[in-house]
């Protein structure tokens, strides 16, 4: 029996920052990503604080904060630290190595400082991966690669994806997993994380592309192993706790259930 909790993950994990987020998952018994799509800090912030306790990984798109400033960062840190979280950036890089080294380390938000998880577009080639690495490697930081988006329509099938897989095989010291509706490995000590958005318990769709299936069916179906959860939880603003607590059992829930099926 191949079968690894998250537990067993974290402990054999190659890639540091996958082992913290596998352990992070364990002890917080939490699979939940939340995607804070929200355009000002202090929405940021008290979203943020309201769902900490449910969640594993807080997603963030800092381009669409319109008063971004340095301590918006500061305070995501702190909330981080307090409520036990890690921060991916979902920059969605897709650019030759040489810009998106620069677009990673420099400008405006300086992603690579506080980002513990970004992710990219294999859409360049290997490049790009070399040229985030140069950057991020040296800081602790971990690279996932979208080899499957959520969206209808989406071109990330067939040997898109196969391809992808195999970029992310041979930069295994940076790159730990993919953006996927299903799960890649191939052989049964391969261990790629699968983040899957397009999770919500109470609609199919937003009008816009964007399919959604339920937790059970990303965790339990399709072998996936953090449910992002964007518009299901701050879509309600006035019930955050409630739906990040909904949604964190929904996807813990699954979780076990996968782990008594392969008992
Ligand atoms: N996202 C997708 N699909 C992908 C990749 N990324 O939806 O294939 C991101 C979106 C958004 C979140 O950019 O931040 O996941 C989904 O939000 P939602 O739950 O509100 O649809």
């Amino acid at each position: 029996n191949t079968f690894k909790t998250y537990a067993d993950r974290a402990q054999q994990h190659p890639n540091a920052c996958a082992r913290d987020l596998l352990m992070l998952m364990e002890r917080k018994k939490s699979n939940l990503s939340i995607a804070v799509d929200v355009t000002s800090k202090a929405e940021l912030l008290s979203i943020a604080n309201q769902a900490g306790p449910y969640i594993c990984l807080l997603k963030t798109h800092i381009d669409i904060v319109d008063d971004f400033d340095a301590d918006l960062v500061d305070q995501l840190e702190t909330l981080a630290k307090q409520h036990d979280f890690m921060i991916f950036e979902d920059r969605k890089f897709a650019d030759i190595g040489n810009t998106v080294k620069r677009q990673y380390g420099n400008g405006v938000y300086k992603i690579a400082s506080w980002a513990h998880i970004t992710n990219a577009h294999t859409v360049p080639g290997e490049g790009i991966i070399d040229g985030l690495k140069e950057v991020g490697l040296p800081l602790g930081r971990g690279l996932i690669l979208l080899s499957e988006m959520s969206t209808k329509g989406a071109l990330t099938k067939g040997d898109y994806t196969v391809e992808s897989v195999a970029m992310a095989r041979r930069h295994q010291d940076f790159v730990f997993g993919f953006i996927a509706q299903h799960q890649m490995n191939e052989t049964p000590d391969e261990d790629f994380l699968v983040l899957t958005p397009g999770v919500g318990l109470d609609v199919k769709g937003d009008g816009m592309g964007q399919q959604y299936h339920t937790p059970h069916d990303a965790i339990v179906s399709r072998g996936c192993d953090v449910i992002i959860v964007g518009r299901g939880i701050y879509g309600h603003p006035d019930q955050i706790q409630t739906q990040a607590q909904r949604y964190r059992d929904a996807g813990w829930d699954a979780y076990l259930e996968r782990c008594k099926l392969h008992q």
